[in-house]
């Protein structure tokens, strides 16, 4: 992998922060664009901007046909079997409510359970808690303490009761890649639905839904070299069929009557209203960057990262880890606390040398409270990154115990 040459395509690593070189270790929040996604988008409005699906004439063919070409970019890219089996939402959050609010609103009753894992980020949580106002119970998979999944306890908990069974593929705390198929086929012998958080792996390692055998999985583009509002839930066709529309109203409709109406087939029922045209563009444009550099060489460059952070990370007295673990484990991401410093210093600190992290709750209270903490600062790479960036966060670090007398 030719990290310079990466680095070359993306126009914010010329920027200087606080006059130092941006050293951006926050792609687990989201990630920087290369030139060719901001083009594509360019492009997209210089030549081709209309409303997809609405007429004939050209721009709008064009538009339609850009926007159509793109779902079957993404049913490639994750090796779906059908281009219908890709609804375009905004992003994780929005994916993960279209099946808790029209397939388990709908199909789960009093007695039922959902059994999720407590590394979940909220996202694959605060959906499901409306499920109990109908007496669906929540149960929630530990986790050990090198922050991998009790994968033994799945089988005690999975009951005839569970209906939905949804795991994150990839901790945005710990790193730590679960192993899906695995959870997928227990999930499935035993009759339940198996639904995937990928808004992680996705960005990072090649994800094959055929493989995994998901019934769900969503991911957002902007995580991955797209635009913001751009993101996916994949889903088997024969269970999008049956499922009733989540939003309501333009362009997800066949026939409207002034009481009733005729859905269109899904996809695009799941699509109310004007596309995101130009984030779909962006996407497909991110997909072929990506694929371009190669996802196995992705991730192996990420794991390599990990190893040289940890090896630095490990020899600065007073930094703690929220969970021990090596590279593999912990893929491109690593949460660490300095000793009674505020992960918000540690973050503002930081910046002063150009280094952007992310400093908080990490929208996984949940998993953030099972190792004791209330907040995490948090490191993750992407393919950008270069092995020197890391040891200007390192000396970030030796400024932050310095000035908190750590
Ligand atoms: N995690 C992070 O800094 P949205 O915001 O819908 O695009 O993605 C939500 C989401 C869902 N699942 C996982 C595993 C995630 O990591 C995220 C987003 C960001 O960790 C922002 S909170």
């Amino acid at each position: 992998m030719d990290v310079e040459k990466i680095r070359g395509d993306f126009p914010i690593l010329k920027r200087k922060i606080n006059n130092k070189p941006l050293v951006f270790l926050d792609s687990a929040s989201t990630s920087q664009k290369p030139q060719q996604v901001i083009d594509a988008i360019k492009n997209y409005y210089e030549n081709h901007n209309a409303n997809p699906h609405r007429s004939i004439y050209t721009l709008c063919d064009e538009a339609t046909q850009i926007y159509e070409k793109s779902r079957g970019k993404v049913s490639k890219f994750i090796n779906a079997k059908k281009d219908e089996e890709i609804v375009f939402v905004r992003n994780t959050n929005e994916a993960m409510n279209i099946v808790a609010y029209s397939y388990a609103m709908n199909n789960l009753k009093e007695g039922d359970e959902i059994l999720l894992t407590i590394m979940e980020h909220h996202a694959n949580i605060v959906p499901w808690q409306m499920l109990q106002k109908k007496g669906v119970k929540l149960k929630f998979i530990d986790i050990n303490d090198d922050g991998t999944l009790k994968m033994d306890t799945i089988n005690d908990m999975i009951t005839k009761n569970t209906k939905i069974v949804s795991v994150v593929h990839k901790s945005n705390v710990l790193g730590t890649i679960n192993h899906v198929k695995e959870i997928g086929k227990i999930a499935h012998d035993n009759g339940s639905l198996f639904v995937v958080d990928g808004a992680q792996s996705v960005p990072h390692m090649p994800v094959d839904v055929k493989d995994i055998d998901c019934d769900f999985l969503a991911f957002s583009g902007h995580k991955m070299l797209a635009p913001m509002n751009i993101g996916v839930l994949y889903g088997k066709k024969e269970i999008l069929e049956k499922m009733e529309p989540f939003m309501r109203g333009s362009d997800m409709i066949k026939e409207v009557q002034l009481t009733e109406s005729v859905w269109n087939d899904s996809p695009w029922k799941f699509e109310a209203g004007t596309p995101n045209v130009e984030g779909a563009i962006g996407l497909s444009e991110a997909i072929d960057y990506l694929k371009g550099v190669g996802l196995d060489n992705i991730s192996g460059y990420e794991e390599k990262l990990t190893e040289y952070a940890l090896e630095k990370l490990n020899g600065i007295s007073g930094v703690k880890l929220v969970s021990p673990g090596n590279a593999k484990l912990r893929n491109g991401v690593i949460s660490f606390n300095i000793g009674g410093v505020h992960s918000h210093d540690i973050a503002y600190i930081l910046d002063e040398f150009g280094v952007a992290i992310r400093s908080g709750h990490m929208c996984a209270q949940p998993l953030l409270r099972r190792f004791g903490f209330q907040s995490v600062a948090r490191a993750s790479f992407y393919l950008y990154n270069a092995k020197e960036e890391i040891d200007t966060f390192v000396e970030g670090l030796e400024k932050v115990k310095k000035v908190f007398g750590k």
